[in-house]
């Protein structure tokens, strides 16, 4: 069974976790960042799946129920969203990743699932579970948890491991300020995804004394994996050895869009000739909810001007009139009309970009209504006063940012 965390509130996403939380955030054009670790877990052949959510869980629920309720009970799978309910004790919602898992354990014990895949909803990458289960069956480790190797600098916001020949982690800490290197690699550190396998029973074991340590914070990165590793049962699964890659040659793709910057990088890289994260693998598709929508579609406007779009990702129901885009990717049902032109935009789905407006490295929130001959990206100083403006220069826009420009 694999049981997805779902509610954490991924803050440094600024506006557009305002209303939603990071798993329902849209990526890709079509899809929503939660739909990666479903589709890993549906592609890997897990067919019972739970999603744990808490915060801002509206968006993230409809979205869930409209496109991932087609597993069926009568052929033993199961679709369960589970909202923080004071299911334990009435005056506490989940407090924290471990939690979120102990709340619902009676329902996990119900299934009685042999292992438990606990994977988070907020990242961005392409991975075969049934690799990592395998090396989790072999080793017999009481928890294997997957990882990756990252700069040492950015570790600071992971947990990070040690690990010794066999890959047993030896050591691990939560997010340490000045993390250690892998051992000869002083520049690398060994990160943790936030990913684990567990034996049901072990992990249920687990939670049920974590629950009645006054000290643990009911943290998985914090409390549960330390303990485990202090007790020299837990091993390390390399993200290289089941990572599906977009070719033979290409590099193991894996990112925590955590930030508006970061975000819109890695939708603008899917713009690329190559791109390291392949969408169009017919076998190991991401599957999604997706809207009925006519094809998109570019015109000549009444003076002319042609409408036309390079290098760039255009989704159903757009429609390109007289308007350039170049680098951009535009999510279901955007309109552009005439002189208008679009660079390194990353556009949400419904979004109308009026004639003349010019945006250059941009997120546009959905439904904005980008009103005629807004210039945005060419003068820094009134971008920030307007707009959210990231360290990157990358400006983010949303309805109420437009609303207060009259
Ligand atoms: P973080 O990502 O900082 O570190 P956390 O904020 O707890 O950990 O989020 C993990 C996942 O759980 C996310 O998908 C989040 O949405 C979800 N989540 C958070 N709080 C929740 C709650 N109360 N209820 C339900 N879901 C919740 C973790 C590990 C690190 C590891 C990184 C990798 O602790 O060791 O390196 O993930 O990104
Ligand atoms: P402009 O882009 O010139 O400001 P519009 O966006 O209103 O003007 O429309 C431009 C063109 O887009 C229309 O002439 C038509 O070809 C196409 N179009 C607009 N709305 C629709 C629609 N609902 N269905 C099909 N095509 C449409």
């Amino acid at each position: 069974m694999a049981y997805v965390l779902a509610g954490g509130r991924g803050s440094r996403l600024m506006e557009l976790t305002d209303r939603r939380a990071k798993p329902a955030v849209y990526f890709g054009g079509k899809s929503r960042i939660i739909d990666f670790a479903l589709s890993n877990a549906l592609n890997s052949g897990i067919r019972r799946i739970a999603v744990a959510t808490q915060y801002k869980a509206h968006s993230l629920i409809r979205h869930l129920q409209r496109g991932w309720n087609f597993l069926r009970p009568e052929r033993n799978e199961t679709f369960d969203i589970l909202p923080a309910s004071q299911r334990v004790d009435e005056r506490s919602w989940y407090l924290g990743t471990a939690d979120a898992v102990f709340q619902n354990l009676d329902i996990i014990e119900d299934y009685a699932p042999r292992f438990m895949v606990i994977l988070a909803g907020d990242h961005i990458y392409k991975m075969d579970y049934e690799q990592m289960l395998a090396q989790h069956v072999e080793s017999g480790a009481e928890v294997t948890v997957g990882c990756i190797t990252v700069p040492r600098m950015e570790a600071t916001g992971f947990g990070v491991m040690h690990v010794d020949a066999a890959d047993r982690i030896t050591a691990f800490v939560e997010k340490p300020a000045d993390p250690p290197a892998i051992p000869g690699e002083p520049d690398k550190a060994l990160a943790s995804m936030g990913i684990y396998v567990f034996d049901t029973r072990v992990l249920a074991a687990e939670l049920r004394r974590d629950a009645a340590d006054a000290h643990s914070t009911h943290d998985f990165g914090k409390d549960l994996i330390p303990h485990i590793v202090a007790k020299g049962r837990a091993v390390a699964h390399r993200f290289e050895r089941s990572c599906v890659r977009s070719g033979a040659e290409a590099a193991p793709y894996w990112r925590d869009v955590g930030t508006v910057d970061a975000y819109w990088h890695a939708n603008v890289d899917l713009t690329d000739i190559v791109p390291d994260l392949d969408l169009y693998d017919r076998a190991w598709p991401i599957w999604t909810h997706a809207e009925v929508t006519p094809p998109a579609k570019f015109v000549h406007d009444v003076e002319g001007r042609r409408g036309e779009a390079i290098s760039s990702l255009v989704s159903g129901g757009c429609i390109v009139s007289g308007a350039r885009v170049r680098r951009s990717l535009l999510s279901t049902g955007t309109h552009l009309h005439s002189y208008a032109a679009l660079d390194g935009a990353v556009v949400l789905p419904n979004v109308d970009v009026g004639r003349g407006a010019r945006l250059t490295n941009v997120v546009v929130d959905r439904g904005v209504r980008i009103p005629d001959g807004l210039v945005v990206g060419e003068d820094p100083d009134l971008d920030a006063e307007r707009f959210r403006r990231t360290e990157g220069g990358i400006c983010l826009i949303t309805q109420a940012m437009i609303d207060r420009l009259d």
